[in-house]
């Protein structure tokens, strides 16, 4: 993935602990890199390796270090070069959630290396949504419930979700159910 990804898990390591917490979990993690650069692209198990080496330091799981760094994301890229491209993206929820798709093909027009998921959205009742995702990417479920957190926090919209059905059980992908409440 984009070196984005792994400094935006650094930012918010860094942001919560101390430097030498992070420098802990990047050596836990075998990680030789001084500087992430966020145009770059690095192996996907670069950033696994850094949840489970940040698992064992803090002490959580990596199902619960995901879904942190879900929310963290929405505020990261919000406030680091990606504000106006996530302000276009939808001003409510279930609008943001219809349009992820044109989000990640704008930034895969400038930056081919990407290998963007798939977000569809079935709208149920006025206040739930069947969310369905495709992805390249094994792993990152946990993620994908924070960053639906995330976007709770950022329209101050009450969120619940249940996962439906999930790949780890077999499923061809995942499904949530995302029943919201704009505040
Ligand atoms: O392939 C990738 O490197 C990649 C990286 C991040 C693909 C997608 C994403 C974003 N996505 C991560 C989890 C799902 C990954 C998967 O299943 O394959 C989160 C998507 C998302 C969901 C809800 C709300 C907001 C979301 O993201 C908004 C977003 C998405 C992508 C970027 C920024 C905000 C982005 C921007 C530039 C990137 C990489 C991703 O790369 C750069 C960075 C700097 C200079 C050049 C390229």
């Amino acid at each position: 993935m984009y070196g984005l990804v792994n400094k935006a898990i650094q930012d918010m390591v860094c942001s919560r602990f101390r430097q030498e917490t992070w420098e802990e979990i990047k050596q836990k993690a075998e990680v030789e890199v001084d500087v992430f650069i966020s145009m770059q692209g690095y192996p996907d198990d670069m950033t696994h390796k850094l949840v489970k080496a940040a698992s064992v330091v803090l002490n959580l799981s990596p199902s619960e270090i995901m879904q942190a760094f879900g929310e963290y994301w929405v505020q990261y890229t919000a406030s680091e070069g990606y504000g106006e491209i996530m302000d276009m993206t939808g001003d409510k929820l279930p609008e943001f959630l219809e349009n992820l798709d044109n989000l990640h093909a704008r930034v895969g027009a400038s930056f081919p290396e990407l290998k963007p998921p798939s977000f569809e959205c079935h709208h149920m009742e006025e206040d739930s949504l069947n969310l369905h995702y495709r992805s390249t990417r094994e792993g990152l479920t946990p993620m994908i419930i924070g960053l639906i957190k995330g976007l709770g926090t950022r329209f101050d919209t009450e969120v619940d979700i249940t996962q439906t059905q999930s790949r780890d059980e077999g499923a061809e992908h995942d499904e949530f159910l995302v029943k919201y409440k704009p505040n």
